[in-house]
């Protein structure tokens, strides 16, 4: 064969990374389980580049290069399993196949451990960016091994996004490790749009502005160090006025939020790994209550419906929330990469923060100016232990807690709900406290379940006789 690399799957995103790949000069052979979506492809933009159809997947195999490679981009879940199976039944040792689909990381350990055992490289590559992204340049995940990426990596780096001449595409780590980063910056983003939609409420419902007046709201924030892709879209979406009724088109959407699932994927790993994430945390819970007609319905009974704020300075206000929204990012973000980091140590993956941060910077749904910050303090300090104590971003953070502190106030007075806000809060509070209350809770573990404590003063395990006479004894 001669395709320099194949793309199997051609729903959206996989006809987009084609054209992508084709429109760079790469030879690209194309297989899609029923044909028509090749044809399709050949069809409308056959043009574009030089594309290489097969009907059977034995003919796409034998169409490519030494070593070979393809490219999934099917449905995840079991459609990936049957591809890898299909793949390499006619591949040979040392061909690579990469996942570029939205596969749950642990099915990535386990599926490269299968490809391994074959004799074959498998990559699982996070990719971010949407369909456009996918033409245009997305943002490329991919983990495997370093051998597969020598291969691999100058092709997708090619057609990934760019910031300055660089790509957004960097080899990430072993097995599932692209694979988890992209769940992650799934999770951040969930957090990072709850926390938009927090900011819009509070300029709604408090401060009563129209949807308009809150996209120029929104579009002046672009010129600050909110800029970025989320803020310039909720923009474009307040200011979008429904063709039939006339009226934003905001207030004829449902206000209910669904999800795919990555969010909660991301909630479930930081639990298995005692990592909080409550930003992400809060902003799936948020969606769940959004989606829980029942409860919704059910609420008529319950009173203090929200109320205006009693705002004196206008301008003064906008800018809390917008330093509010500003410090709570900052928070998500630094959980999110805690739990990157927690990943690193249970999976036994070396990811460099700094250089994730970078090929976040363009390509996809996160991308912010923001992340060059992120980047800038994980180049100085790769072991950084907690991002937003960073000495570029604690003063920043520090100058907007403030602002915080009095936007959660209003918006519980207020009755406006914000549970991104206010659990950002209460981890800053948290995490800065020098003393929790964590420490009754150990006394009260110990009184009914004998769980023990440590002692600020000594060494040792101690238990305090509860039930006798409370004399305190060493345990270990
Ligand atoms: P879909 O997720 O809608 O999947 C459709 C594709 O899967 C078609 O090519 C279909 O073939 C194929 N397929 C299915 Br379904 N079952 C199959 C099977 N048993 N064997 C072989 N092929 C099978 O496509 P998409 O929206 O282009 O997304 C592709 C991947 O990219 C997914 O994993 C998705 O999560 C991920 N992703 C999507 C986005 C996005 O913005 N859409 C962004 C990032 C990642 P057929 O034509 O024969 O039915």
């Amino acid at each position: 064969g001669t395709a320099d690399i194949g793309v199997v799957g051609l729903a959206v995103m996989g006809a987009n990374l084609a054209r992508n790949l084709a429109r760079n000069k790469y030879s690209v052979a194309v297989y899609n389980r029923s044909y028509g979506r090749t044809e399709t492809l050949i069809a409308e933009h056959g043009h574009e580049g030089t594309f290489v159809p097969s009907a059977d997947i034995a003919d796409f195999v034998a169409s490519l290069s030494r070593p070979r490679v393809a490219i999934i981009l099917v449905q995840a879940g079991s459609a990936t399993d049957a591809i890898i199976d299909q793949l390499a039944e006619h591949m040979d040792e040392g061909d690579i196949i990469v996942d570029c689909g939205n596969a749950y990381f642990k099915d990535t350990i386990r599926r490269e451990q299968a490809c391994q055992a074959r004799g074959l490289h498998f990559v699982g590559a996070g990719i971010s960016g949407g369909e456009e992204g996918a033409l245009e340049g997305p943002s490329i995940m991919p983990g495997g091994t370093a051998e597969s990426y020598a291969r691999l990596g100058p092709m997708l780096e090619q057609i990934s996004a760019h910031v300055d001449g660089e790509p957004c595409c960097a080899y990430i780590s072993t097995d599932g490790a692209g694979h988890f980063v992209k769940m992650v910056h799934n999770g951040i983003e969930y957090a990072d749009m709850q926390l938009i939609a927090e900011a819009y409420d509070l300029l709604r419902q408090g401060l009563g502005d129209s949807p308009a007046q809150i996209a120029d709201i929104f579009e002046s924030w672009m010129g600050t160090e909110l800029n970025s892709y989320l803020i310039e879209i909720t923009s474009e979406v307040l200011r979008q006025n429904d063709a039939e009724t006339g009226k934003a088109l905001v207030d004829v959407i449902v206000d209910a939020a669904s999800q795919k699932g990555t969010g909660a994927w991301t909630v479930q790993t930081a639990l298995e790994l005692g990592v909080p994430v409550t930003g992400i945390g809060e902003a799936t819970f948020a969606r769940g209550l959004s989606s829980s007609p029942t409860q919704r319905s059910a609420s008529g009974p319950l009173e203090g419906h929200a109320t205006p704020i009693a705002v004196a300075d206008r301008e003064v206000f906008i800018e809390q929330v917008r330093q509010a929204l500003y410090a709570s990012k900052i928070v998500a973000y630094s959980q999110g990469f805690d739990l990157i980091q927690a990943g690193a140590d249970e999976y036994g993956w070396e990811i460099n923060k700094g250089d994730l941060a970078k090929i976040w910077r363009a390509g996809c749904i996160i991308r912010a100016v923001f992340l060059g910050d992120i980047t800038e303090a994980y180049a100085d300090n790769p072991d950084l232990p907690l991002l937003m104590a960073d000495e570029k971003f604690a003063p920043k953070i520090n100058e907007c807690i403030p602002a915080l502190r009095q936007i959660v106030a209003h918006g519980a007075l207020a009755g406006i709900p914000l549970p991104a806000f206010s659990s950002s809060l209460s981890y800053f509070d948290g995490v800065r406290a020098d003393r929790l209350p964590a420490a009754l809770i150990q006394g009260q573990r110990d009184f009914f379940g004998a769980h023990t404590y440590l002692r600020v003063d000594r060494e040792g395990v101690y238990h305090t006789e509860w039930s006798a006479d409370r004399s305190e004894s060493r345990w270990s």
